[in-house]
Protein backbone atom coordinates (compact mmCIF):
# COMPACT_ATOMS: atom_id res chain seq x y z
CA UNK A 1 0.00 0.00 0.00
CA UNK A 2 1.55 3.26 -1.02
CA UNK A 3 -0.05 6.34 0.11
CA UNK A 4 0.05 10.35 -0.71
CA UNK A 5 3.55 11.31 -0.37
CA UNK A 6 3.56 14.47 -2.68
CA UNK A 7 1.13 16.96 -3.41
CA UNK A 8 -0.67 17.46 -6.33
CA UNK A 9 0.87 21.15 -6.17
CA UNK A 10 4.34 19.56 -5.39
CA UNK A 11 4.47 17.23 -8.54
CA UNK A 12 3.58 20.45 -10.34
CA UNK A 13 6.64 22.09 -9.64
CA UNK A 14 8.86 19.23 -9.78
CA UNK A 15 7.58 18.20 -14.02
CA UNK A 16 9.66 20.97 -16.37
CA UNK A 17 12.12 19.22 -18.23
CA UNK A 18 12.34 16.04 -15.84
CA UNK A 19 12.01 13.78 -18.51
CA UNK A 20 13.44 10.57 -19.78
CA UNK A 21 14.62 8.82 -23.14
CA UNK A 22 16.72 5.96 -24.30
CA UNK A 23 20.37 5.80 -24.88
CA UNK A 24 21.22 1.64 -25.86
CA UNK A 25 20.46 -1.68 -26.01
CA UNK A 26 22.23 -4.35 -23.90
CA UNK A 27 22.16 -8.23 -25.50
CA UNK A 28 23.22 -10.63 -22.52
CA UNK A 29 24.86 -8.25 -21.28
CA UNK A 30 26.98 -6.72 -23.51
CA UNK A 31 26.52 -3.08 -24.83
CA UNK A 32 25.76 -2.34 -28.53
CA UNK A 33 26.63 1.17 -28.21
CA UNK A 34 24.87 4.25 -28.64
CA UNK A 35 21.85 3.84 -30.09
CA UNK A 36 20.24 7.31 -30.97
CA UNK A 37 19.17 7.84 -34.77
CA UNK A 38 22.19 4.43 -35.39
CA UNK A 39 19.20 1.56 -34.81
CA UNK A 40 16.89 3.70 -31.63
CA UNK A 41 14.15 6.46 -33.74
CA UNK A 42 15.11 8.39 -31.51
CA UNK A 43 12.84 11.90 -30.52
CA UNK A 44 14.47 15.07 -30.78
CA UNK A 45 14.34 15.94 -27.06
CA UNK A 46 13.43 14.14 -24.07
CA UNK A 47 9.92 15.55 -23.85
CA UNK A 48 6.36 12.92 -23.26
CA UNK A 49 3.86 12.43 -25.41
CA UNK A 50 0.55 13.19 -24.03
CA UNK A 51 -2.23 13.77 -26.46
CA UNK A 52 -3.91 10.43 -26.56
CA UNK A 53 -4.53 9.27 -30.59
CA UNK A 54 -1.58 11.17 -31.83
CA UNK A 55 0.78 8.89 -33.73
CA UNK A 56 3.59 10.04 -32.12
CA UNK A 57 1.97 7.72 -29.02
CA UNK A 58 3.41 4.49 -31.23
CA UNK A 59 7.20 5.53 -31.64
CA UNK A 60 7.37 9.36 -30.58
CA UNK A 61 7.41 11.79 -32.61
CA UNK A 62 10.59 10.85 -35.13
CA UNK A 63 8.81 7.21 -35.15
CA UNK A 64 8.44 6.84 -39.02
CA UNK A 65 11.76 8.69 -39.42
CA UNK A 66 13.97 5.21 -40.09
CA UNK A 67 17.43 4.31 -38.53
CA UNK A 68 20.07 3.07 -40.83
CA UNK A 69 20.72 0.00 -38.26
CA UNK A 70 19.38 -2.51 -36.09
CA UNK A 71 20.32 -4.45 -33.14
CA UNK A 72 20.79 -8.16 -33.79
CA UNK A 73 19.60 -10.52 -30.86
CA UNK A 74 18.85 -13.95 -30.76
CA UNK A 75 15.21 -15.65 -29.37
CA UNK A 76 15.92 -16.22 -25.84
CA UNK A 77 18.32 -13.27 -25.17
CA UNK A 78 18.38 -11.25 -22.52
CA UNK A 79 18.15 -7.61 -23.54
CA UNK A 80 18.25 -4.14 -21.43
CA UNK A 81 17.27 -1.18 -22.83
CA UNK A 82 18.91 1.66 -21.30
CA UNK A 83 17.65 5.35 -20.27
CA UNK A 84 18.67 8.60 -19.38
CA UNK A 85 17.63 12.04 -18.54
CA UNK A 86 20.14 14.52 -19.76
CA UNK A 87 23.53 12.74 -19.75
CA UNK A 88 23.89 8.91 -19.48
CA UNK A 89 23.77 7.42 -15.97
CA UNK A 90 22.23 10.68 -14.48
CA UNK A 91 19.09 10.05 -12.21
CA UNK A 92 17.57 8.95 -15.67
CA UNK A 93 13.97 9.83 -14.84
CA UNK A 94 12.93 12.43 -11.90
CA UNK A 95 11.26 9.86 -9.43
CA UNK A 96 8.27 12.39 -8.94
CA UNK A 97 7.61 10.29 -12.20
CA UNK A 98 6.46 7.00 -10.99
CA UNK A 99 4.56 4.30 -13.32
CA UNK A 100 4.73 1.62 -15.61
CA UNK A 101 7.13 0.51 -17.94
CA UNK A 102 6.14 -1.81 -20.90
CA UNK A 103 7.86 -3.30 -23.71
CA UNK A 104 5.98 -4.43 -27.09
CA UNK A 105 7.42 -5.99 -30.59
CA UNK A 106 5.76 -5.53 -34.02
CA UNK A 107 6.61 -6.97 -37.33
CA UNK A 108 9.29 -4.15 -38.81
CA UNK A 109 8.00 -1.05 -40.53
CA UNK A 110 8.98 2.01 -42.24
CA UNK A 111 5.72 3.60 -40.54
CA UNK A 112 5.60 5.19 -37.32
CA UNK A 113 4.00 2.64 -35.40
CA UNK A 114 0.44 3.26 -35.71
CA UNK A 115 -1.68 0.36 -36.52
CA UNK A 116 -3.00 -2.75 -35.25
CA UNK A 117 0.42 -4.29 -35.03
CA UNK A 118 2.05 -4.44 -31.13
CA UNK A 119 2.13 -7.38 -28.97
CA UNK A 120 2.95 -6.89 -25.43
CA UNK A 121 6.06 -8.93 -24.49
CA UNK A 122 6.96 -7.49 -20.92
CA UNK A 123 5.28 -5.25 -18.18
CA UNK A 124 6.15 -3.67 -14.93
CA UNK A 125 3.60 -1.99 -13.30
CA UNK A 126 3.30 -1.47 -8.96
CA UNK A 127 4.07 -4.50 -7.22
CA UNK A 128 2.52 -3.46 -3.69
CA UNK A 129 5.83 -1.11 -3.04
CA UNK A 130 7.61 -0.11 -5.67
CA UNK A 131 7.24 0.70 -9.37
CA UNK A 132 8.30 -0.08 -12.73
CA UNK A 133 10.41 3.17 -12.96
CA UNK A 134 11.87 3.06 -9.41
CA UNK A 135 13.03 -0.38 -10.73
CA UNK A 136 14.67 1.13 -13.96
CA UNK A 137 15.96 4.18 -11.89
CA UNK A 138 17.49 1.65 -8.98
CA UNK A 139 19.23 -0.52 -12.13
CA UNK A 140 21.00 2.20 -13.46
CA UNK A 141 18.38 3.13 -16.36
CA UNK A 142 18.21 -0.44 -17.53
CA UNK A 143 15.16 -2.46 -18.02
CA UNK A 144 15.89 -5.88 -18.51
CA UNK A 145 13.75 -8.39 -20.18
CA UNK A 146 13.91 -11.44 -22.15
CA UNK A 147 13.32 -11.58 -26.01
CA UNK A 148 10.63 -14.81 -26.24
CA UNK A 149 12.79 -18.09 -27.51
CA UNK A 150 9.97 -19.11 -29.91
CA UNK A 151 10.03 -15.41 -31.52
CA UNK A 152 10.32 -15.97 -35.17
CA UNK A 153 13.67 -14.59 -37.00
CA UNK A 154 13.19 -11.47 -38.86
CA UNK A 155 13.38 -7.55 -38.51
CA UNK A 156 11.26 -5.93 -35.73
CA UNK A 157 10.33 -2.88 -33.78
CA UNK A 158 10.58 -3.53 -30.33
CA UNK A 159 8.80 0.00 -28.34
CA UNK A 160 9.13 0.33 -24.56
CA UNK A 161 7.84 3.17 -22.41
CA UNK A 162 7.96 4.25 -19.36
CA UNK A 163 4.74 6.26 -17.92
CA UNK A 164 4.79 9.16 -15.39
CA UNK A 165 1.82 9.38 -13.78
CA UNK A 166 2.47 12.34 -11.55
CA UNK A 167 -0.74 14.47 -13.60
CA UNK A 168 -2.91 11.41 -15.01
CA UNK A 169 -5.60 11.98 -12.43
CA UNK A 170 -7.25 14.01 -15.42
CA UNK A 171 -6.86 13.74 -18.95
CA UNK A 172 -4.57 15.74 -20.78
CA UNK A 173 -7.55 17.82 -22.75
CA UNK A 174 -7.31 19.56 -19.29
CA UNK A 175 -3.71 20.28 -19.07
CA UNK A 176 -2.15 17.51 -16.82
CA UNK A 177 -2.77 14.18 -18.34
CA UNK A 178 -0.44 10.70 -18.04
CA UNK A 179 3.24 11.68 -20.02
CA UNK A 180 4.47 8.81 -22.53
CA UNK A 181 8.20 8.52 -22.83
CA UNK A 182 7.70 6.12 -26.64
CA UNK A 183 11.28 4.60 -27.55
CA UNK A 184 11.15 2.58 -30.55
CA UNK A 185 14.13 0.33 -31.72
CA UNK A 186 15.04 -1.73 -34.75
CA UNK A 187 15.81 -5.36 -33.47
CA UNK A 188 17.13 -8.38 -36.29
CA UNK A 189 16.29 -11.62 -34.42
CA UNK A 190 18.27 -14.80 -35.34
CA UNK A 191 17.37 -18.02 -33.79
CA UNK A 192 15.41 -20.83 -34.54
CA UNK A 193 12.01 -19.78 -33.07
CA UNK A 194 8.99 -19.95 -34.79
CA UNK A 195 6.42 -17.38 -33.89
CA UNK A 196 5.31 -14.56 -34.84
CA UNK A 197 3.75 -12.14 -32.72
CA UNK A 198 0.11 -12.07 -33.46
CA UNK A 199 -1.69 -9.51 -30.74
CA UNK A 200 -2.14 -6.89 -33.17
CA UNK A 201 -2.65 -4.40 -30.58
CA UNK A 202 -3.41 -0.54 -31.89
CA UNK A 203 -1.31 1.33 -29.32
CA UNK A 204 -2.79 4.79 -30.55
CA UNK A 205 -5.96 3.77 -30.96
CA UNK A 206 -6.01 1.56 -27.03
CA UNK A 207 -4.49 4.08 -25.42
CA UNK A 208 -7.39 6.31 -24.94
CA UNK A 209 -9.85 7.88 -22.14
CA UNK A 210 -11.23 4.56 -21.16
CA UNK A 211 -8.26 2.17 -21.30
CA UNK A 212 -7.42 1.49 -17.17
CA UNK A 213 -4.29 2.64 -15.97
CA UNK A 214 -4.55 5.96 -18.37
CA UNK A 215 -6.18 7.93 -15.79
CA UNK A 216 -4.90 7.53 -12.23
CA UNK A 217 -3.88 9.02 -9.26
CA UNK A 218 -1.15 8.60 -8.17
CA UNK A 219 -1.51 10.88 -4.68
CA UNK A 220 -4.41 8.35 -3.77
CA UNK A 221 -3.99 5.39 -1.71
CA UNK A 222 -3.95 2.18 -3.76
CA UNK A 223 -2.27 -1.20 -3.91
CA UNK A 224 -2.61 -2.24 -7.29
CA UNK A 225 -2.53 -0.67 -10.50
CA UNK A 226 -4.15 -1.71 -14.29
CA UNK A 227 -1.24 -1.51 -16.51
CA UNK A 228 -2.51 0.02 -20.07
CA UNK A 229 -2.72 -2.57 -23.18
CA UNK A 230 -3.33 -6.36 -23.37
CA UNK A 231 -1.77 -9.00 -21.09
CA UNK A 232 1.45 -9.89 -21.76
CA UNK A 233 1.34 -12.25 -24.85
CA UNK A 234 1.70 -16.25 -24.47
CA UNK A 235 4.10 -17.78 -27.02
CA UNK A 236 4.14 -21.16 -27.32
CA UNK A 237 0.16 -21.15 -26.86
CA UNK A 238 -0.35 -22.49 -30.44
CA UNK A 239 -2.59 -19.44 -31.24
CA UNK A 240 -0.61 -18.30 -33.90
CA UNK A 241 -0.21 -19.87 -37.19
CA UNK A 242 3.91 -20.29 -37.29
CA UNK A 243 5.65 -19.03 -40.60
CA UNK A 244 7.90 -21.69 -42.22
CA UNK A 245 11.82 -20.57 -40.91
CA UNK A 246 13.04 -20.82 -44.28
CA UNK A 247 10.75 -18.11 -45.81
CA UNK A 248 10.68 -15.77 -42.73
CA UNK A 249 14.31 -15.84 -41.91
CA UNK A 250 16.44 -12.53 -42.79
CA UNK A 251 19.68 -13.03 -45.14
CA UNK A 252 21.95 -14.23 -42.91
CA UNK A 253 25.01 -13.13 -44.30
CA UNK A 254 24.22 -10.12 -41.88
CA UNK A 255 24.04 -11.34 -38.97
CA UNK A 256 26.37 -13.87 -37.63
CA UNK A 257 25.43 -14.45 -34.35
CA UNK A 258 29.16 -15.66 -33.29
CA UNK A 259 30.48 -12.69 -33.29
CA UNK A 260 31.90 -9.91 -30.26
CA UNK A 261 29.37 -7.61 -29.51
CA UNK A 262 29.92 -4.18 -31.63
CA UNK A 263 29.82 -6.25 -35.07
CA UNK A 264 26.01 -7.26 -34.03
CA UNK A 265 24.81 -4.02 -35.41
CA UNK A 266 24.03 -5.02 -38.93
CA UNK A 267 23.24 -2.35 -41.51
CA UNK A 268 19.61 -1.55 -42.39
CA UNK A 269 18.46 -3.56 -45.82
CA UNK A 270 15.20 -3.13 -46.55
CA UNK A 271 13.49 -6.32 -46.03
CA UNK A 272 12.21 -8.31 -49.20
CA UNK A 273 8.26 -8.91 -48.90
CA UNK A 274 9.12 -12.26 -47.96
CA UNK A 275 11.61 -11.95 -45.26
CA UNK A 276 9.19 -9.66 -43.44
CA UNK A 277 7.22 -11.46 -40.77
CA UNK A 278 3.87 -12.30 -42.16
CA UNK A 279 1.37 -10.43 -40.41
CA UNK A 280 -0.97 -11.19 -43.26
CA UNK A 281 -1.74 -14.76 -41.20
CA UNK A 282 -2.69 -13.56 -37.84
CA UNK A 283 -5.74 -11.80 -38.53
CA UNK A 284 -7.90 -14.36 -38.69
CA UNK A 285 -7.25 -16.30 -35.60
CA UNK A 286 -7.22 -12.85 -33.26
CA UNK A 287 -10.31 -11.98 -35.51
CA UNK A 288 -12.67 -9.41 -32.65
CA UNK A 289 -15.74 -10.95 -31.24
CA UNK A 290 -18.59 -9.91 -33.14
CA UNK A 291 -19.85 -7.48 -30.77
CA UNK A 292 -16.73 -5.25 -31.30
CA UNK A 293 -17.96 -5.50 -35.19
CA UNK A 294 -21.44 -4.27 -34.85
CA UNK A 295 -21.71 -1.33 -36.26
CA UNK A 296 -18.37 -1.79 -38.67
CA UNK A 297 -17.62 0.20 -41.72
CA UNK A 298 -21.01 2.91 -40.96
CA UNK A 299 -20.74 6.22 -39.01
CA UNK A 300 -18.40 8.19 -38.57
CA UNK A 301 -15.06 8.78 -37.02
CA UNK A 302 -14.46 11.50 -34.11
CA UNK A 303 -11.63 13.76 -34.21
CA UNK A 304 -8.32 12.27 -34.02
CA UNK A 305 -10.23 9.17 -33.97
CA UNK A 306 -9.03 5.83 -36.88
CA UNK A 307 -10.81 6.03 -40.27
CA UNK A 308 -8.87 3.68 -42.55
CA UNK A 309 -6.37 1.26 -42.83
CA UNK A 310 -5.74 -3.23 -43.03
CA UNK A 311 -7.77 -5.00 -41.29
CA UNK A 312 -9.50 -1.86 -40.01
CA UNK A 313 -13.84 -2.43 -39.07
CA UNK A 314 -14.55 0.84 -38.41
CA UNK A 315 -16.02 3.97 -39.44
CA UNK A 316 -14.00 5.34 -42.76
CA UNK A 317 -15.73 8.44 -42.77
CA UNK A 318 -14.96 11.55 -40.48
CA UNK A 319 -17.37 13.25 -38.64
CA UNK A 320 -14.76 16.11 -37.73
CA UNK A 321 -11.77 17.04 -39.54
CA UNK A 322 -10.50 14.91 -42.96
CA UNK A 323 -9.17 11.21 -43.20
CA UNK A 324 -5.75 10.87 -43.49
CA UNK A 325 -3.43 8.29 -44.88
CA UNK A 326 -0.25 7.97 -42.17
CA UNK A 327 0.22 4.45 -43.60
CA UNK A 328 -1.13 1.44 -44.85
CA UNK A 329 -1.96 0.39 -41.45
CA UNK A 330 -3.77 3.31 -39.92
CA UNK A 331 -5.61 6.37 -41.69
CA UNK A 332 -6.74 9.14 -39.11
CA UNK A 333 -9.27 12.17 -38.92
CA UNK A 334 -7.13 15.45 -38.38
CA UNK A 335 -7.78 19.16 -39.25
CU1 LIG B 1 8.93 14.82 -17.13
Amino acid sequence: MRFAALSAAAALASTASAHTHMFSVWVNGEDQGDGRNVYIRSPPSNSPVKELGNPAMACNVNGGKVAPKFVSAAAGDELSFEWYHDNRNDDIIDLSHLGPVITYIAPYTEGDGSGAIWTKIDEDGYDGSTWGVEKVVANGGKKDFTLPSALAPGQYLVRQEMIGLHEADALYTTGRGAQFYPSCVQLEVTGSGTEVPSQNYDIVEGYNADEPGIVFNLYGSYTSYPIPGPDVFSFGSGSSPAPEPTTAAPAPTTAAPTTAAPSTLVTVTKAPATSAPPTTAAPTTAAPAPTTTAGAGVGAASLYGQCGGINWKGPTACAEGACKHWNDWYYQCVN
